[in-house]
């Protein structure tokens, strides 16, 4: 990777994936785009695109501008806003991708797109589930995934295009918010716990879901596309994940530094629908094994780290 465009760059992921990404290979060769421009460290700290990702030429003209030989497609609407908007979803999480793909193609790019652990769902197995198991998810977002993961494969397997990916869990950050995931209750909560001292979690108590926070998820990316790819016999998109836990869990870790948290429940049945099509927990051998994932924070050191980055934010 030396020059690398970034969609979706205002996003979850991409507003911390740009700094890294700048620190390791320089500001100058990591191009960041999204549809909206806000002022933030991405738009000021280095190169900077409007960009539609449906809008295939104009991503082709900016990968061509910069001679990018690297791009990690990020923008893709959530799990919740894809169940409210199906066909939107389709759309763009599929649109944007095969964009991304041909552009990658035209131009010989390293691609990288994130999976989910939305590519499972109700016959999948719930426990330790393994890297390749049943995938036959009821999300619409799901659907997107394992597509996702498919057409990466076939343009592996096809064009030769050195396509890789991560099946990631629910992401954990202070930085930018989630929109419109079924995991965001984790992020929320740390919030509420800061401004509120309570929190009502729209996830009930016993639903156990895969998390990692957000440093733990930036440098996998980095593992994964600096990895031999001799070493790879998985591209897309590897198992990832550093936690599962249940709301209570996550509250009851909350409690030790700040001691009168309320929690309390309003189910929202969508997001409730879709959490208990999801696995409990995953295996991430492969990826142990093949390119050496390793996470850092487990619930008890990310949730310090978060709170106390949150005060000095909130502050
Ligand atoms: C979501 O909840 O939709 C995402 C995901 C797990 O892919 N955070």
């Amino acid at each position: 990777m030396k020059k690398i465009l970034v969609t979706g760059a205002l996003g979850q992921i991409g507003s911390e994936l740009i700094g890294k990404l700048r620190g390791i290979y320089g500001a100058e060769n990591v191009i960041a785009t999204d549809i909206r421009k806000v002022e933030s460290d991405v738009v000021t700290n280095g190169p900077f695109e409007l960009l539609d990702v449906m809008d295939d030429k104009a991503m082709f003209s900016i990968a061509k501008k910069y001679e990018v030989d690297t791009v990690m497609h990020l923008a893709a609407l959530l799990s919740a806003t894809a169940e409210a908007k199906p066909l939107l979803a389709w759309n763009l999480n599929m649109g944007g991708l095969v964009n991304a793909l041909e552009v990658s193609r035209e131009l010989n790019c390293q691609f990288f797109t994130p999976s989910s652990i939305g590519a499972f769902g109700p016959a999948t197995p719930k426990d330790s589930t393994p890297q390749d198991t049943i995938q036959r998810p009821t999300t619409m977002y799901g659907v997107n995934k394992v597509a996702g993961e498919l057409l990466c494969d076939y343009y592996f397997h096809k064009f030769g295009l050195d396509t890789r990916g991560l099946r990631f869990p629910g992401l954990i950050s202070y930085v930018a918010p989630p929109g419109g995931g079924t995991t965001d209750y984790a992020v929320e909560i740390y919030y509420e716990a800061i401004k509120e001292g309570k929190y009502t979690s729209y996830i009930d108590k016993g639903t156990y879901m895969d998390m990692m926070y957000m440093p733990d998820a930036l440098q996998a990316i980095v593992s994964l596309m600096e990895a031999d790819p001799a070493n790879l016999k998985h591209r897309n998109s590897f198992n990832v994940t550093a936690m599962s836990f249940e709301p209570e869990q996550i509250a009851a870790e909350i409690r030790k530094h700040i001691p009168s948290f309320e929690m309390s429940y309003n189910v929202d049945p969508v997001r409730q629908g879709i959490a208990n099509s999801w696995p409990n927990s995953i295996d991430a051998t492969c990826a142990m094994e093949e390119w050496g994932f390793k996470a850092e924070y487990d619930l008890e050191k990310m949730t310090k780290d978060m709170l106390e980055k949150l005060k000095q934010k909130l502050s």
